[in-house]
């Protein structure tokens, strides 16, 4: 009698069935991720509705690259892969300059994008939106898959899963073509195929021996320096990487996205110093930051090396992931692989409570340059000229921020970049997002929106005026999903500046020449968002006051003096120079 009833329920149940769609979203849902940021069209439409109503969130862009800018910045802030949504060919494009960057600063990202027919697309036979997608993503991310049957979902998603965040951190490209979504399997198997991930990105536990040799080079140095990168911010190890600086007393520099990991007014920063701490160190403790062009390569002059290529003498410990990061610049005398919670862990343990600080006359040094670097800086800082410049404008960043520091801050730009690095203090850890390794333009919007989505607090973005037209449409975005987003528009008119003439004396204005006057708030204020132009210290710092305090989303255009940028902000140097004379 029971075996005729689990017959019967074995037939109803054998007629259940799942398909392609049903199971990326499980796939996705069972490990924990619940967004997707991306744009539809064939073959990915259904998908997006699908997802929506299986109670994710589906953010929906008008341009892939913010999309996936969005998806490696909520990789960033989450330790979870971001994941990016797009159509083929073109979208699949336009998305995989987000995923390379993504891959480039180490964010773990996965960009799903639906393909066209692989038959069709194999032979070159002309299919609509035809490309070869899994080929071209493959040298420009960290890994890349396909999945042709419904039954290999939970297997592809799982690998995508976990070479995004295992190891070190990056972009994973996901193939789905279109038929992938549409075929069905038994329900029940489809359940059993899914994978839920188990430790994801398992820690790696540094060599004792790797240990003992950074702690002994580090003791015996007379003006030591540990400098924080986006890894150690990435790590989410805040507590013990405080106390290893706090514990040892050494002076720290935080690269860009590694600010506010300790409170940049932090008596061990030494950020007002870097000049002369970097070429004043005899060892340097590198905590998640690599030595590339972002730190002068290890070497040359702002090393004290004697010319561009030559060593400064430093000895360095490199704590990083990755074992081939090694001497990729100059000699790591002790190398420290691991994961970053794990390294820190053991140094610290090592350390034990005894630790002498370090000699009170590189101490003495460092604090010496600081204190008249921060002085200039306040004296600066105090002058208020009209029209605004860099200083003036970016004075009442520093005081919202200050009081608002849970406030996430987006930064993009040249001398809008590099100025707010410089001026605006950053008070917690993964709070400052900006160009990153590449130095990128474009990343704006798209951050902002992954951050307020992702997070609770508000998000500022201080935008160049060129930065930020690579990413402005996402203001209707912004506006649609009603984000906490105020954007500052640092208006000089141009890229770098304004200023530049047409040496022809032709009708076409200079290359680096924008609209003058333009008025950026007006484009919020077309989507019901809103506008203000600004162009006093006060007025800013009314507008800013009140967008924190409203949470609607706010576009400031701030009017800076045309000639107040310097070409390329602080890298006019990597400009190469024509030999040719005028
Ligand atoms: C994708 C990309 N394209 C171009 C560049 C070159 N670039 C560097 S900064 C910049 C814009 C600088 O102008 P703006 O954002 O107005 O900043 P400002 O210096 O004027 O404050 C450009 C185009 C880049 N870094 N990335
Ligand atoms: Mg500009």
């Amino acid at each position: 009698m029971g075996s005729v009833e689990t017959q019967v329920a074995t037939d109803s149940q054998s007629q259940e069935v799942t398909d392609g769609f049903h199971l990326v979203i499980d796939a996705l849902k069972i490990n924990g991720i619940d967004t997707i940021f991306g744009l539809p069209g064939i073959p990915i439409t259904d998908f997006a509705r699908k997802a929506q109503a299986e109670g994710m969130r589906v953010i929906s862009f008008r341009h892939e690259q913010n999309a996936g800018n969005a998806a490696a910045i909520a990789g960033f802030m989450t330790q979870k892969p971001g994941i990016c949504l797009t159509v083929s060919a073109p979208g699949f494009l336009n998305g995989l300059t987000a995923l390379t960057n993504a891959t480039t600063n180490c964010f773990p990202m996965i960009l799903i994008s639906g393909s066209s027919e692989r038959e069709i697309v194999d032979l070159q036979q002309g299919d609509y939106e035809e490309m070869d997608q899994l080929a071209i993503a493959k040298p420009l991310c960290k890994a890349a898959f396909r999945v042709l049957h419904a039954e290999d979902i939970g297997v592809g998603i799982a690998r995508a899963i976990r070479a995004a965040v295992s190891g070190r951190p990056g972009g994973v490209y996901l193939d789905l073509p279109a038929k992938l979504f549409g075929q069905t399997v038994e329900a029940q198997v489809g359940k059993n195929s899914l994978i839920k991930v188990v430790d994801p990105a398992p820690r790696q536990i540094p060599a004792p021996d790797a240990v003992q040799r950074a702690l002994d080079l580090l003791k015996g140095a007379k003006r030591p320096l540990i400098l924080l990168g986006k890894g150690a911010a990435y790590a989410q190890a805040d507590e013990d990487i405080r106390a290893l600086v706090e514990r040892t007393g050494i002076p720290y520099l935080p690269m860009s996205m590694a600010k506010g990991l300790l409170p940049d007014t932090h008596d061990q920063s030494a950020a007002a110093a870097r000049s002369f701490v970097l070429p004043g160190a005899d060892v340097v403790l590198l905590i998640g930051a690599r030595l590339n062009w972002l730190l002068s390569h290890g070497k040359g002059k702002t090393w004290g090396g004697k010319d561009h290529k030559a060593w400064g003498g430093q000895k360095f410990i490199q704590i990083d992931i990755s074992p081939q990061e090694m001497d990729s610049n100059v000699r790591i005398d002790a190398p420290l692989v691991g994961d970053i919670g794990s390294c820190v862990g053991a140094l610290l343990a090592g350390i034990g409570s005894g630790w002498a600080k370090p000699p009170a006359d590189w101490l003495g040094a460092i604090e010496e340059r600081k204190s008249k670097n921060l002085a200039k800086m306040a004296e600066t800082l105090a002058k208020n000229p009209v029209p605004m410049n860099f200083h003036s404008a970016l004075n009442v960043v520093r005081d919202i921020v200050k009081a608002n520091p849970d406030a996430v801050l987006v930064n993009e730009g040249a001398n809008a970049l590099d100025f707010t690095r410089s001026i605006v203090d950053m008070y917690k850890p993964r709070k400052r997002l900006d160009v990153g390794t590449w130095g990128i333009m474009g990343i704006g919007m798209g951050f902002a929106v992954g951050a307020a989505v992702v997070g609770r607090d508000p998000v500022i973005a201080i935008e160049g005026d060129s930065a930020f037209g690579f990413s402005g449409m996402e203001v209707e975005t912004i506006c649609r999903y009603n984000l906490p987003v105020c954007i500052v528009i640092m208006n000089n008119n141009g890229v770098y500046g304004g200023t530049d003439k047409n040496p022809t004396g032709g009708p076409d204005v200079a290359p680096t020449v924008f609209v003058k006057g333009a008025r950026y708030d007006k484009m919020m204020e077309a989507f019901g968002g809103v506008g203000v132009n600004a162009t006093t210290p006060a007025e800013l710092r009314r507008a800013m006051e009140e967008a924190i305090r409203s949470r609607k989303p706010t576009l400031i255009n701030a009017v800076i003096d045309e000639t107040a940028g310097t070409e390329s902000g602080r890298i006019t140097s990597l400009n190469p120079q024509s030999a040719k004379k005028k």
